[in-house]
């Protein structure tokens, strides 16, 4: 046998091997519910409503998650966490998953229990000012004083680009995002920066938002995705093949709206094991075969869930920019299910 063909036989050994259900997903399951952090209010990503009705791409992340592995999407319990408490919240066991609008670093991923288990918006962080402060470029913000989130990964961004520029700043460290907007909005500090996404959810916050202008400057990349703690790797396996799900349905033309009928018409081979008409695809995550219909049924795939949080009908009315498909242009790309 040549080194190639003991490589395949390993392989085959490998896939063979019967899927054993991590303590999470039996946790989980002996619950009936998934047990999800998000953030206390951050437009677009979860916020919740008067009735109690939990909205967001990180709610429906979660929902996927909860879709597959209990067959229905309604079955979370959503538990707000503030930045500086989110990690310990998953190391601890108080949550199954943290989808919280959380940037992937180095730092992050190895060293904090957590595991990020995808990427499921590609942000970055910008600045928002005053209009009367006259500001036009990061590059004029030599000596501000910048309102700042404690816990975020803006505060070692915004320490990189500063030094990078040569450039000096006060920083004022507030813990809650409300704090921090409030201490911004009433002019306690010149500049606040954050993500993107949340500078364009602070600026509704405005009683006139057009007194503010986000300056044209990304300085960091914010690779945002749900993640889990370590130690029980068929549970990241779920959340990560959860989510892409919902990226290869849209990339497959799979919608809301079409999936019971491309389960009955389909004859692609892609569509197939999406819609659980083809190969069996959940066996290997321990799920049954309609894990995946059931999350685009239930949640819709990624584009459904990011223009319904994101797009010109909400008040973020963001442009979708690198989280367009891989196909379109974006950087948003699912390994395959197959
Ligand atoms: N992506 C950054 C920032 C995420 C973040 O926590 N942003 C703040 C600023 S808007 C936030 O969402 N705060 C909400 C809260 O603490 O309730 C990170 O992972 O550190």
């Amino acid at each position: 046998m040549n080194y190639k063909s003991i490589t395949c036989a390993v392989a085959l050994a490998t896939a063979a091997l019967t899927v054993q259900a991590g303590p999470v997903l039996d946790a989980v399951k002996a619950r009936g519910q998934l047990v999800c952090g998000v953030n206390t209010a951050a437009p677009g990503f979860s916020s919740v409503d008067s009735q109690g009705n939990w909205s967001g791409l990180d709610v429906d992340t979660c929902r996927a998650v909860a879709a597959a592995v209990l067959g229905d999407a309604q079955k979370v319990k959503f538990v707000p966490l503030s930045s500086p408490q989110r990690f310990t919240a998953l190391q601890s066991g108080e949550i199954d998953m943290l989808a919280r609008n959380t940037t992937m670093t180095l730092t992050r991923d190895a060293s904090l229990g957590a595991v990020f288990a995808a990427i499921s918006y590609y942000d970055g962080q910008g600045f928002i000012v005053p209009k009367k402060l006259g500001v036009d470029s990061a590059k004029k913000l030599n000596g501000a004083t910048v309102c700042l989130q404690a816990g975020t990964s803006s505060i070692q961004a915004m320490a990189d680009y500063f030094a990078a520029n040569k450039m000096k700043y006060k920083p004022v460290m507030y813990d809650t995002t409300e704090a921090t907007q409030n201490a911004f909005l009433s002019g306690r500090c010149q500049v606040y920066t954050t993500d993107m996404s949340d500078l364009a959810g602070a600026r509704t916050r405005a009683r006139n938002p057009q007194d503010y202008v986000i300056l044209p400057e990304t300085i960091s990349k914010e690779p945002l995705g749900p993640s889990v703690r370590r130690g029980d790797d068929e549970w990241f396996q779920i959340v990560r093949w959860s989510f892409y799900a919902m990226v290869e349905a849209e990339e497959s033309g799979l919608t809301q709206a079409n999936v019971d009928e491309m389960k009955k018409t389909s004859t692609a081979p892609q569509v197939m094991r999406l819609v659980g008409t083809g190969d069996d695809m959940g066996k290997l995550l321990g799920l049954d075969k309609d894990w995946s219909y059931r999350i685009i049924k239930q949640v819709g795939n990624y584009g459904e869930s990011w223009v319904k949080n994101f797009g010109p009908n909400t008040k973020m009315n963001l442009p979708r920019g690198l989280n367009k498909l891989w196909t379109e242009g974006g950087l948003m790309y699912a390994p395959p299910i197959r």
